[in-house]
């Protein structure tokens, strides 16, 4: 299991009311407990910080509201002497507009740094050079620059260049950035929005159907992929184990499913239409399915996500109940693949809400970017009033809180990670769906011999009755985990609740 962490949100060590990089070490020991084996930091790099970091200034130096350099080589060193991975946020797609790359780039059309981002003449007609859109709001996804009378390309904010991918000089200089933190020790990147590196050449306009979409979620182009290949050569000549997993933002399996090539471009890759999958039944038996359809079953591992920074909480998405949460949990730690899981996902957080004189977001995402609460103090752990509101149930839904209570969601989630730890049938094995009443899914994951487990999820607000043809499949069986807790150690029951799920294993 990947662990998220937000830096800016996660824990404040200096008193700044700002998450940064020693309050991270500082919880190692809690995310051990937890059960986590890896941790993807999102960007802590110098940045102008007008979308929080993923707008960077220098890729290889840590701004100073979240340390130094120093601060990042000791988490390396203290989370791996605790067994935990740690994987960076790397943002290859765009810089800063402040990156001294984009700075010389824009000085003068005849500079050398010219050919690095994309720059276009206005069209005959005066306007943009073609019809892309920018992310987080309807406007284009290009901007004149006075000094040199072009457009340049940035598929997010104006402050977010996009850099040429098609010009070796950045590939050169971004594979450098890549092999600078891999020597340093880190275990792997997470690669922002990597299905748009690869741009069409002739900057075609966007089809007339997917006018106003902005063109991040468009761009699925040929291009990109040797430009994977090269990364992933790159990262497996590393001896050990290094790996990438790609932000490839596209709505549809299929076209995601290519991003892991034939075992040679990525390793692992984010799966959206599951973040975006409603609590129905229907739903997530229909994205399995496409899932498990369109990867290959050899060099294709699925990923699992609920949550990240981008997006409303699945408790929020969920309708906000806590036993949906709950439930929601057995559900990612039981599917076949990696589950990413966003912290404080495990407390059962909901997004904070976020009076208007306090949005910072130009996406519109602060919500879920709330700070974690940490103790039953005034302020939770954050001393100092933090960059945003705390979550709604602070006194009660923090890490203290939930730690000393057995029956919690957060113990839940460690009972969970130690059931995963304890069976490779459940970490590793094939995942066969079983014949379940409507609105139930259930599913058996097994390897060779008898390790196996059995998930059962109830989907409804409704009990259950799981009826006959699942007996034979669960009798001498015993509940490992509930997601409520109730009946574990006991066999395996004849109905679920409300919002319920089961662990199973065999007696
Ligand atoms: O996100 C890319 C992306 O496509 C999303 O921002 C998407 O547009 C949004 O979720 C819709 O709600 C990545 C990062 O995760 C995000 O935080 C950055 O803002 C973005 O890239 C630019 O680097
Ligand atoms: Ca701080």
């Amino acid at each position: 299991m990947v662990y998220q962490i937000y830096p800016r949100s996660f824990a404040d060590s200096n008193h700044d009311g700002i998450g940064d990089l020693g309050g991270v070490r500082d919880r190692l020991g809690h995310l051990a407990w937890l059960g986590v084996d890896a941790i993807w930091l999102s960007p802590f790099y110098r940045s102008p910080m007008a979308d929080f970091g993923y707008d960077v200034a220098d890729y290889c130096d840590v701004d100073p509201l979240f340390g130094a350099l120093d601060d990042i080589d000791g988490l390396i060193a203290d989370a791996h002497a605790l067994g935990i991975r740690v994987v960076l946020d790397w943002v290859p797609n765009h810089t800063s507009e402040q990156h001294p790359w984009f700075v010389e780039s824009r000085s003068s059309t005849a500079d050398p740094k010219r050919e690095w981002y994309v720059w276009r003449d206005p069209s005959p007609s005066g306007g943009p050079p073609n019809n892309w859109r920018a992310a987080f709001s309807p406007v284009p996804a290009w901007t004149l620059d006075p000094t040199t009378g072009q457009y340049y390309l940035h598929c997010f904010l104006p402050q977010q260049p996009d850099l040429d991918w098609s010009n070796p000089r950045v590939v050169e200089a971004m594979h450098g950035v890549l092999r600078f933190w891999l020597d340093r020790g880190v275990d792997g990147v997470r690669i922002d929005v990597v299905h748009l590196l690869g741009k069409d050449p002739d900057l075609a306009d966007d089809p007339p159907e997917s006018i106003g979409l902005p063109h991040v979620g468009l761009n699925d182009r040929p291009e990109t992929h040797p430009i994977l290949r090269d990364l992933r050569r790159l990262v497996d000549g590393y001896e050990d184990d290094r790996m990438m997993v790609g932000e490839v933002y596209l709505l549809d399996v299929p076209r995601m499913a290519k991003y892991y090539g034939r075992g040679d471009e990525l390793h692992l890759s984010f799966n959206f239409p599951a973040l975006y999958a409603e609590w129905d039944a229907d739903c997530w038996r229909e994205v399995i399915d496409t899932t498990t359809g369109a990867l290959d079953p050899i060099d294709a591992w699925p990923t699992w996500v609920l949550s990240n920074h981008d997006n409303p909480r699945h408790r929020n998405r969920y309708g906000g109940s806590e036993s949906r949460a709950r439930a929601a949990a057995v559900l990612l730690l039981g599917l076949r693949g990696t589950p990413f899981l966003y912290a404080g996902e495990e407390l059962g957080l909901l997004d904070a809400e976020v009076p208007p004189d306090r949005v910072v977001d130009p996406g519109g995402r602060d919500g879920c970017r709330a700070p974690i609460p940490w103790d039953d103090s005034v302020g939770h752990g954050w001393t100092t009033d933090p960059w945003l509101p705390l979550p709604p149930e602070s006194t009660v839904r923090n890490v203290a809180h939930l730690r000393s209570n057995p029956a919690s969601i957060l113990h839940l989630y460690r009972r969970l990670l130690e059931q995963r730890h304890a069976s490779l049938a459940l970490e590793q094995g094939d995942q066969t769906f079983l014949a379940t009443p409507p609105g139930v899914l259930g599913w058996i994951r097994s390897t060779v011999g008898d390790d196996h487990r059995v998930i059962l999820v109830n989907f409804t607000a409704s009990i259950v009755e799981l009826g006959a043809d699942l007996d034979p499949v669960i009798a001498e069986h015993l509940v490992l985990v509930a997601s409520d807790g109730v009946g574990e150690g006991g066999p395996a029951p004849r109905t679920l609740g409300p919002d319920q799920a089961v662990l199973l294993g065999p007696s």
